[in-house]
Order: structure tokens, then C-alpha cells, then sequence
């Protein structure tokens, strides 16, 4: 099905990609299928259901996709839905991916962490037509929120909940349970060059861009990483993170350990505590944290009286993992460090198990394939790029296009013309520099866009929500540098002539709007006006850049200099 909302790769190229053996024409029905057929009896997904404990075998995971896609398309789903999809780390998420694959019917990949902005944005944008969720998790009615979604956006006609009895709403929504219960039939067969679903993006120009990724281009990212990796049949993967989000999905993540016949153990939440109990119960050997994460385990890690042994691979990597942190986590947790620097977009870069340590320790790795082309530009105005090629070992911007790299967001012909260049090439916003060996080393970034430990905040959306606030004449928002999240999030905020808001309220007030809880700024500053840069008229970008300066001399935005 081609869809006029996607930008395909030319013809041409997609030929090369064919030739070259990466695009295979199989699609993940037929991929998961053809698992089932190899090795049924052995272990997919470990996880539970609420207070069930879950362990499924490949061919009843299979079989479950096969029942759960006839159930769907009995409730009215139909091809080219797009279907948002908010779950945390249960096991069904597994067989909901692949019948919506197998149906045709595109899951949006919502966090759990997003709220009634995010995803009445990404259901509005992607015209969903249904909702599936899980009835509470952590405290939080998901349920409910579904539910909401589906009341303001009108396309939205099926909400579908899976029921954990942890109590959130479930009325008025389908059982996801009772949906699975369907016989199996065999439906039409996809094309495996068509989108299989959307991703998120961090985004830095205001809500999340979806990115549509095809079964063709993302099985052959899933099964170079599940090579990279050093995936076996007998390797754990632990989902510490939530699992929708791209890198522990497929960097080797669940998807790269079915590929390997490996087992994947979904963590509810990612502390270690909850996560070092599984390694020790599930003899977990592979797991991907984001830096802050690492580094709470590696603390926990002299403490704890779990075994830890199983580990031979933690793949750090979503923000900047420095040297310091990359030289404990080997030691600390007995295991092998592999760094990963990936997006959504495409372009996943990996440190080799063969690498020399130094190469470990102080790069984010080499892309995956020998047909990611990389350039690295200079970082000139990037309202009005040049694209000229910094010389070798100079950090620039990095632009790449590949066999796994969207050539376009969906729905968003606009924004492509800036986000992509005339030829091809994704503006990934990162600096970066090169070494010869081809490593890749995050520098910093270009775009506007703030990592919270990895978690990806785009100042002007989080502007957007102080604005609205009556007492509030002007916001800025800007990362600022944080010992354990790499950054945090600050706000400025102008109020009102006699208005009065406090940073308390403010911070309460972007929460109460209904957004991830990651984007509440961590601090609010109220001054009394915004300093005035060149001529007058400030641009956003100037604005954001010369508050952060202040805040790295230590000095207040208004005083005066
Ligand atoms: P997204 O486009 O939302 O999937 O986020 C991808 C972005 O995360 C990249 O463009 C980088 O800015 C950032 N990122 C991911 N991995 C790393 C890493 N290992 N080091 C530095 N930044 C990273
Ligand atoms: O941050 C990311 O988006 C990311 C990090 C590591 C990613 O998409 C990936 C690996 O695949």
C-alpha cells in the first residue's frame, strides 16, 4: 500500500539496498513466523501481567499475534489504521506489535511517561483510529486517558485496554484479552516495503514528528544489531527501558533477541532493585541503559547481594555516555561496555565487543552498516545551512542517509524541507567528530533540544505550555548542565504586569496541561524582563543561547553586564 503522506527512498536507491541483500522482502508477520516454524519451543518473553507472571514460548507468541490481528480486524481495524499504542513493559505488548503488523494496521509508539498532550497530538496527526493501552500503570489510569483521547479526537472510534486489575477504566474500551481469544485466520500478506509503524521523535521544534519506519528497513537494522551485539540463542535480553521506544526495541533490544532465538524479560521499571532481581531469577546476559541509569546501577551494584554474573553486555547509550561514567561499568557490573548512539530516525551507531578499550571508553561507536553514508558539515547557520564538509577530525553536524534512515517524518512536508537536505540526507542536529578508524564521537548539538538523561525535551513546546499560563507574559526555556542527567531543563518566565505566578505553580500548572512528566521543568526562574540582544528584536534561538550563557557565568538574566 503506498501511502502519499510517506517519503519513499528513489527507486534507484531502493534497488541498491535490494541487491546489497539488506532489504530481504520479508515482513515481520513472515519474520515471526518463520522463527515459530525454527525454534517454537523456545523462550520469547518473560514478563507479567499485573501480579501474573508470564513466560511464552515463540510459537505461542506467535499464536497469540495470529489471534490477537483476527480479533482486531473483528473490532474494525483495518490496513493502514494507524493505531496508538501506549503500553509499559508487559509481555502482550509483544503479540499486539506483530498483529498490528500483520493486519497492516500501523502502531503509533506512545511512552508511558506521555499524557493527554502527547497523545491526543500523535493521534490527531496520525488520524488514529484506535487506542490500546494498558487499564493502570505506576499510579496512573491509563485507561482514563485512553478513553479521553478517543472523546476529543474524533477519528479515534475503538478504544482497547489490557486489563492488569490494577484498577484504572476499562468501561466503555474493548478487553485486549477477550480480543485474543479469536480463532487465528490467515489474512492478506503485507508488502515489506510499506510502513510498518511509527516511531516518535524527541522532537525540538514543538510536539513529537512521527517517523514511519518499513518492515524492510527496520528488520535489517534489528538484524545487524542482533550481530553486533553478539546475540545468541542462549543470551537474556533484560527491557529495562520502556520497550516502545526504538533502543530497547531494536538496539538489539526485544526484537533483536527474537531474531537470535534469545529470550527478552521485560522489566515493569527500570531501578535496580526490580532489575537486578531479574537478572539474578532470568540469568540475564544483555541489557541497554541510558547514562543516569548506568550510573544508578553501578552505585546499587556495590551494595546489592543479587548475583550479577550472567552479565557479559550493557549497551549504554540515548545521551552521552562521558568517559568517566564508560570506564566504571565494566568493572562495576562485570561485564562488557557497549556504547550505542542511535535515533528513531535511523542511524544507529554501536562500539564493537572487538574494539580496543580506548575506543569503548571515548566514542559512541561506528554505524551499522557499510552503506550508512555519514557527512559531517559545517555547523554554520543552521537557518541557512552551507552543507560545506568540515576537514577530517573536525566536529561539525552530522547529516547521514542509509539503508535504515527515513527519508522523511510523516505528514510533514514542511518540516522535511529543513529536516532533510535536497539529496536525501537527515539533519540529525548532533555535532559530532570522527576518528579514522570511522567512530563516531557526540560533541554536542545543533538542534534545539534538550537530552534529560535521555529523555529528549524540546524547549519550545515546553514554552508553548508556560504561555499558556494567564500570569505569564514570556517564557525561555534551556538546558543547563546536571551532574546525573547530563542536563535538566530550566525555565525563565516573564509574568505579567501584576501577575505574580511562583515556579510551584508553574511547574504544577505544565503538569496539570497533561504532559510527560520529563518536560515539568526542573527549575522556574521569574524575572523581570528578558535581556535584549543585538538589535532588539530577539530571536528565539539568540534568546535561548544568551540565557544560557548567564547561567554558565553564574549571573541572572537581567542583570546587567
Ligand atoms: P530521537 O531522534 O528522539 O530518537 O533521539 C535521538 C537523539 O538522541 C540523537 O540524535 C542524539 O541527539 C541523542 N543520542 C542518542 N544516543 C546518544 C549517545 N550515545 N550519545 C549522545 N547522544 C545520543
Ligand atoms: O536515543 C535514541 O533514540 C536511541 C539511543 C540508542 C535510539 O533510537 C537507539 C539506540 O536505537
Amino acid at each position: 500500500m503506498t501511502d502519499p503522506e510517506h517519503v519513499p527512498w528513489p527507486p534507484e536507491v531502493a534497488d541498491r539496498y535490494r541487491a546489497l541483500g539488506h532489504w530481504r522482502g520479508e515482513t515481520f508477520g513472515a519474520w515471526l513466523s518463520g522463527l515459530a516454524a525454527a525454534h517454537p519451543e523456545r523462550t520469547a518473553v518473560v514478563g507479567r501481567t499485573g501480579p501474573v507472571a508470564q513466560r511464552w514460548t515463540v510459537a505461542e507468541l506467535d499464536d497469540r499475534a495470529h489471534r490477537l490481528a483476527a480479533g482486531l480486524h473483528d473490532l474494525g481495524v483495518r490496513p493502514g489504521d494507524n493505531v496508538v499504542l501506549q503500553l509499559p513493559n508487559v509481555p502482550e505488548f509483544l503479540p499486539v506489535v506483530f498483529a498490528l503488523f500483520r493486519l497492516g494496521a500501523r502502531p503509533v509508539f506512545a511512552l508511558p511517561a506521555h499524557r493527554g498532550t502527547e497523545l491526543r497530538h500523535v493521534a490527531e496527526w496520525s488520524a488514529a483510529t484506535a487506542v490500546i493501552t494498558v487499564d493502570a500503570h505506576a499510579r496512573f489510569d491509563h485507561g482514563a486517558l485512553a478513553r479521553a483521547t478517543a472523546d476529543a479526537v474524533g477519528s479515534v472510534r475503538e478504544v482497547v485496554v489490557l486489563d492488569t486489575g490494577s484498577g484504572g477504566t476499562t468501561a466503555g474500551t474493548a478487553g485486549l484479552a477477550e480480543l485474543a481469544a479469536a480463532p487465528a485466520r490467515e489474512l492478506p500478506a503485507r508488502d515489506p516495503g510499506e510502513v510498518a509503524f511509527l516511531q516518535l521523535s524527541g522532537g525540538s521544534t514543538g510536539l513529537p514528528k512521527l517517523i514511519p519506519r518499513t518492515h524492510d528497513d527496520y528488520l535489517y537494522s534489528v538484524r545487524e544489531s542482533a550481530r553486533i551485539c553478539g546475540l545468541r540463542p542462549d543470551s537474556v535480553y533484560l527491557a529495562a527501558l520502556p520497550v516502545a521506544h526504538n533502543f530497547p526495541l531494536s538496539s538489539p533490544g526485544v526484537l533483536g533477541a527474537l531474531h537470535a532465538g534469545a529470550a527478552s524479560v521485560l522489566a515493569p521499571a527500570p531501578d535496580p532493585a526490580t532489575a537486578f532481581e531479574l537478572v539474578e531469577q532470568e540469568r540475564v546476559t544483555i541489557t541497554g541503559l541510558v547514562p543516569p541509569l548506568a550510573a544508578a546501577w553501578i552505585d546499587a551494584a556495590g551494595r546489592t547481594t543479587r548475583d550479577l554474573s550472567s552479565l557479559e553486555v550493557v549497551l549504554v547509550g540515548g545521551a552521552k555516555c562521558g568517559p568517566e561514567l564508560a570506564a566504571r561499568i565494566g568493572p562495576a557490573l562485570g561485564c562488557r561496555l557497549q556504547q550505542v548512539f542511535g535515533m528513531a530516525e535511523g542511524l544507529v551507531n554501536y562500539t564493537r565487543l572487538d574494539d580496543p578499550d580506548e575506543l569503548v571508553l571515548t566514542t559512541q561507536g561506528r554505524p551499522i552498516s557499510p552503506d550508512d553514508e555519514i557527512r559531517i558539515v559545517d555547523p554554520d547557520d543552521p537557518a541557512a545551512p552551507s552543507d560545506a564538509l568540515v576537514k577530517p577530525g573536525r566536529a561539525g553536524a552530522l547529516l547521514t542517509r542509509g539503508p535504515y534512515t527515513i527519508r522523511g517524518y510523516y505528514r510533514a512536508a514542511a518540516h522535511n524541507a529543513t529536516a532533510f537536505t535536497a539529496d536525501g540526507f537527515y539533519r540529525t542536529g548532533d555535532l559530532v567528530r570522527r576518528r579514522p578508524t570511522g567512530h563516531i564521537e557526540v560533541v554536542g548539538r545543533v538542534k534545539e533540544q534538550i537530552n534529560r538523561g535521555g529523555e529528549k525535551v524540546a524547549p519550545a513546546e515546553v514554552e508553548d505550555h508556560l504561555m499558556a499560563h494567564p500570569d505569564v507574559l514570556d517564557a525561555a526555556v534551556v538546558g543547563v548542565p546536571d551532574e546525573y542527567l547530563g542536563e535538566r531543563t530550566q525555565a525563565w518566565v516573564v509574568p505579567r504586569p501584576g501577575g505574580a505566578p511562583t515556579g510551584a505553580v508553574l511547574r504544577r500548572f505544565v503538569r496539570e496541561r497533561g504532559v510527560a512528566a520529563f518536560k515539568v521543568p526542573d527549575l522556574v526562574e521569574i524575572v523581570p524582563a528578558f535581556p535584549v540582544t543585538g538589535v532588539g528584536k530577539t530571536s528565539r534561538r539568540e534568546l535561548r543561547a544568551a540565557l544560557q550563557d548567564r547561567t554558565a557565568a553564574g549571573t541572572g538574566p537581567d542583570d546587567e553586564e
